[in-house]
């Protein structure tokens, strides 16, 4: 395709959301490898998986500031890191350039500021974010993944979104919980969906607000089973397996 991109790796691909820090190496490398062949140039997402909603939840993050939830925003921030450069090393072996921020170091007025990414693309770097906790106030919040998505998008009007989940895409519900649950191929809103989100930000509820949202950025919005990495290559063509937002 040649154009500009923004891609979040959902953590339910690169890690194991179940077990504390378990990342999936083999799946990231696949993945990596499917993005390098599209010839995008690209931000990359990722999302906090194990490293980032275990610790979360077990702390009440967000919440008020207290000795306790202090010690473990720290914990996350460190662990959100170690994801990101255990991203970019699979990226770099995929020939990607890859470039960390820090996102609670780009927070400005309660939004990250999404200025530099244009111009480390355009340079030929691969800009690499991830969900953060961050201090608001009183509070320790978390900064999703999945709005950092609609940030950049914001600022760079990109050819194409795609989020890639460890399901095909969005469906009537949560097709873990009830099998008879169907995918919609194309959705223009999110009514008639009923999205559950047991992480520490609301899981698929604040995808699917955030997807709406995106959509007004960019013409394509896709989301897709990052388990399936090959499908990647058909995002935008005729055969492709997910869900595009219209
Ligand atoms: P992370 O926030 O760690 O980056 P992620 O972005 O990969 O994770 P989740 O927030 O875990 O993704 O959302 C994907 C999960 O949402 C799926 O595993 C699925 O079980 C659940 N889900 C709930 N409702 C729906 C729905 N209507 N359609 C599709 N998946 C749904
Ligand atoms: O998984 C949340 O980002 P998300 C990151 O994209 C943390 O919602 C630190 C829990």
């Amino acid at each position: 395709m040649d154009g500009i991109s923004v891609v979040k790796l959902g953590g339910s691909v690169i890690t194991d959301k179940s077990v504390y820090r378990r990342f999936r190496l083999r799946k990231t490398q696949d993945i990596a490898a499917n993005l390098r062949k599209t010839g995008d140039r690209m931000a990359i997402v990722i999302g906090g998986g194990s490293f980032g909603h275990i610790l979360s939840k077990r702390h009440g993050i967000p919440g008020a500031i207290t000795p306790d939830r202090i010690e473990a925003a720290s914990a996350v921030h460190s662990d959100m890191l170690d994801l990101a450069a255990r991203v970019g090393r699979v990226l770099s072996g995929s020939h990607f350039k890859p470039y960390i921020f820090s996102t609670s170091s780009m927070i400005r007025n309660g939004r990250v500021d999404c200025t530099p990414i244009g111009e480390y693309i355009r340079k030929g770097f691969t800009p690499l974010l991830f969900g953060d906790t961050y201090i608001s106030g009183g509070r320790i919040e978390i900064y999703s993944g999945d709005r950092i998505v609609l940030d950049i998008s914001q600022n760079l009007k990109p050819d194409m979104v795609a989020f890639l989940t460890d399901v095909d895409g969005i469906y009537t519900e949560d097709p873990k919980k009830n099998h008879d649950a169907r995918i919609v191929y194309e959705v223009g809103n999110d009514e008639g969906i009923k999205a559950t989100g047991e992480d520490a930000t609301g899981g698929m509820r604040l995808k699917l607000d955030m997807l709406v949202r995106i959509r007004k950025y960019s013409r394509h919005v896709c989301v897709l089973n990052g388990n399936h990495p090959e499908r990647i290559a058909l995002i935008g063509k005729p055969g492709f397996i997910g869900t595009v937002i219209s």
